[in-house]
């Protein structure tokens, strides 16, 4: 089968164990198609989602502190497209003498990596297209001590247990002297969380409706996005904010000649995204073999970076 084939396949199988669940849920990873990580940067950019510009200025305010404790000649290892202003930033200050960029959307990646390339010749830069939410295999550039770095609190959107399991592949990744610069959102008061999840220009819920256009559009599902309204809450008790897809009236999702019905007000889950406190976040953390070295937060305790190293003594 070409390897379009097998990952329709597989998007097929997924989609269909995830709505046949009660109460139904899909993985996060599908709200990034093209017009999804689109949307997502547009995201970025709403006054109410506060995560990147707080980082950004976390990472300018410390990027100095920073490079002392990570010292000359790294390579650093980025979880995602390498397109981002914090990456350049960090790449400036680090100075380090690779980079390698890993992302499971191949066009995105590679076409940004080459803009860093181009941009920073004194820069060893490679790409590596895999699917960082299961086990991958890379063999990083440069012989320095290897830096990963999972900025956006990406890490939120993994269930505990599987956020505990990236950090201890990352932990092997980078090896006995290397370290983990690591963004990661606070909670914080319901309101301004709900705004952030529901931004008045209305691109989180385009981004969240996405996934119904992606299953009707690829997989030819006969589903209606207009039948679905986006909704997104802090849930307290599980200290995440849940996005969800509300289903408005009784209908049904046909997918392969099966159909998936959902009755008016139920909804299919479509992600979390988990708000750890600083002590939370250490101590998960420390279970994945890291030991926590520095931690910026800004004024309002709204976002915190992490830097750590690897635990040698528990290797
Ligand atoms: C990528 N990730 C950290 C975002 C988050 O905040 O969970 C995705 C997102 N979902 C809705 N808005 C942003």
């Amino acid at each position: 089968m070409a390897e379009g084939g097998a990952r329709d396949e597989a998007l097929r199988r997924a989609v269909a164990e995830g709505l046949g669940r009660r109460p139904p849920r899909l993985d996060p990873k599908l709200l990034y198609d093209e017009r999804g990580s689109r949307l997502f940067e547009a995201i970025c950019a709403q006054p109410e989602y506060y995560i990147p510009e707080l980082e950004m200025g976390l990472l300018e305010e410390f990027a100095a502190p920073l490079a002392e404790l990570v010292g000359p000649g790294s390579t650093l290892v980025e979880l995602g497209s390498g397109a981002s202003r914090k990456v350049r930033l960090l790449l400036e200050a680090l100075r380090p003498s690779a980079y390698l960029g890993i992302d499971i959307s191949c066009r995105f990646l590679e076409a940004s990596v080459a803009r860093l390339a181009a941009d920073y010749p004194w820069l060893r830069c490679e790409a590596a297209c895999r699917d960082y939410s299961a086990p991958f295999a890379v063999e990083p550039p440069g012989e320095g001590r290897r830096v990963a770095f999972f900025p956006g609190s990406s890490i939120g959107n993994f269930e505990p247990g599987a956020a505990r399991a990236l950090l201890q592949r990352l932990r092997a990744l980078a090896g006995a002297d290397g370290g983990l610069l690591i963004g990661v959102d606070l909670p914080k008061d319901a309101a301004t969380l709900h705004r952030a999840y529901n931004d008045a220009a209305g691109y989180t819920a385009a981004f969240n409706r996405n996934l119904l256009r992606r299953l009707r559009d690829e997989l030819g599902a006969g589903v209606d996005p207009d039948g679905f309204a986006h909704l997104a809450y802090y849930n307290p008790a599980a200290g995440r904010v849940e996005m969800h897809l509300l289903s408005r009236r009784e209908q049904a999702i046909e997918l392969d000649g099966r159909r998936f019905r959902l009755s008016a007000g139920e909804s299919i889950h479509t992600e979390s995204s988990y708000k750890y406190t600083l002590g939370a976040f250490r101590r998960l953390a420390r279970e994945a073999g890291w030991r926590p070295r520095r931690v910026w937060t800004d004024a309002r305790e709204w976002f915190s970076v992490h830097y750590l190293e690897a635990d040698t003594s528990r290797a």
